[in-house]
């Protein structure tokens, strides 16, 4: 069983610069461990069997670095990335850290600050294409409001769209092999977050000038913070054919971001996403967008990283033990959960629709049955707690 924890490129495991490399900072505290070069953390992950790297700008190219530094630290990476056989799976815009985007990025009531976000999407665009990654993920921190009368929403709105149509069009026009995912979040840094989640994300991208070019980048903890069930979101999201990205962590109902380790708060909810994204075949990134406890120091981050990516795999050999157990299979046929997969009239026609109302239905008769659901979830349990 043990062996099979071990992760393998195939796995398609990946984790930002900002992510294990995190310092450990808080809104209450400095740093509580030292940087990562770039291009060592990328050796590391090579040694730990990981497939993808991804990054800010910022987390690559510090602002206010010099050309030459840049040069520098990218010509490292590239060497890295070579050596080591990582690629470079996402790349981002940090449109959040600096105090110029305390009112907002594409969404602030100041003009020049709105085209400078731009215009630094822009030349991240560029060095996520250099490296070639494929999606570039948007997760508008900062883009909402503390006091709601300060922005009109549909303008913000409309702000949000004019910037994204913009990126549609650069991509296109550069010829880059790039898609972009939005990434929802309720709420924090900014008291309330437009696109706040999964569901208003999808919406929206459906009013944007290519609607194809652009996807999801979902995270456990922010549909946790907003009491909504992520399994259920990332499910439309695949259904939609809209899952272009993953953040894996975990998270408490109710609290902060607290990005935690992957599959170590919700088990049940983690199975069972798991088991979705396996069953759908999902082929995207499995991206960790986590990072360890504050005061794991040294090795510790390492540790965090390699159980990260055991806690998916041990889950995954869960659910394929869940879905190949007699026991469930039975289960499944008495809740009636798999007719849930066959039409119920099919596509309107006058003539079905005359039949169907001719149809007689005995509700009292048909409230009659069980679904055998407890069965059925604690068949879920017992395969998690190992007693089966
Ligand atoms: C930031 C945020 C994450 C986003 C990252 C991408 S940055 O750490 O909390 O959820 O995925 O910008
Ligand atoms: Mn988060
Ligand atoms: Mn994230």
């Amino acid at each position: 069983m043990g062996n099979s924890f071990t992760p393998k490129r195939e796995d398609k495991f990946a984790f930002g610069l900002w992510t294990i490399g995190h310092l450990g900072t808080d809104p209450f505290g400095t740093a509580t461990r030292p940087p990562i070069y770039p291009a060592d953390f990328v050796r590391k992950l090579g040694e730990l069997n990981v497939w993808g790297v991804s990054f800010h700008d910022d987390d690559l190219l510090p602002y206010k670095s010099t050309l030459a530094e840049q040069d520098k630290i990218k010509k490292d990476f590239r060497k890295a990335l070579d050596d080591s056989g990582v690629v470079v799976s996402m790349s981002t815009t940090n449109l959040f850290t600096h105090p110029v985007f305390k009112d907002g990025a594409f969404t602030s009531n100041d003009p020049q600050i709105r085209k400078y976000a731009i215009q630094k999407v822009l030349n991240a665009l560029d060095v996520g294409a250099e490296f070639g990654a494929p999606t570039a993920v948007f997760w508008g921190g900062r883009e909402g409001v503390e006091a709601a009368g300060s922005k009109y929403p549909l303008d913000a709105l409309e702000r949000y769209r004019e910037a994204m149509n913009f990126f549609i069009g650069y991509i296109k026009d550069k010829g880059y092999k790039m898609r972009m995912a939005l990434e929802p979040k309720p709420n924090e840094p900014r008291g309330d977050t437009f696109l706040p989640t999964i569901g208003h994300a999808m919406a929206f991208i459906e009013t944007l000038d290519d609607p194809s070019m652009v996807g999801i980048n979902p995270e456990v903890a922010h549909e946790t913070m907003a009491g909504l069930s992520f399994y259920q979101g990332v499910a439309q999201a695949i259904w939609q054919e809209k899952l272009f990205h993953i953040d894996l962590n975990d998270q408490k109902i109710g609290r902060y971001d607290q990005d935690l380790r992957f599959g170590s708060e919700g088990i049940k909810d983690n199975f069972f996403l798991v088991r979705l994204l396996e069953k759908t075949g999902y082929a995207g990134p499995k991206h960790f967008d986590s990072r360890p406890y504050r005061n794991e120091h040294g090795d510790g981050i390492w540790e965090f990283a390699k159980n990260s990516m055991k806690n998916y795999l041990a889950l995954a050999e869960k659910a394929r033990a869940y879905d190949a157990d007699p026991e469930v299979q039975a289960a499944h046929k008495v809740s009636g959960h798999d007719s849930l997969s066959q039409k119920t009239v099919g596509g309107y026609s006058s003539d079905s629709a005359n039949k169907l109302k001719q149809e007689v239905f005995d509700a009292d008769k048909l409230a009659e049955r069980g679904y055998f659901n407890e069965r059925l979830d604690q068949l879920a349990i017992d395969h998690i707690l190992g007693l089966k």
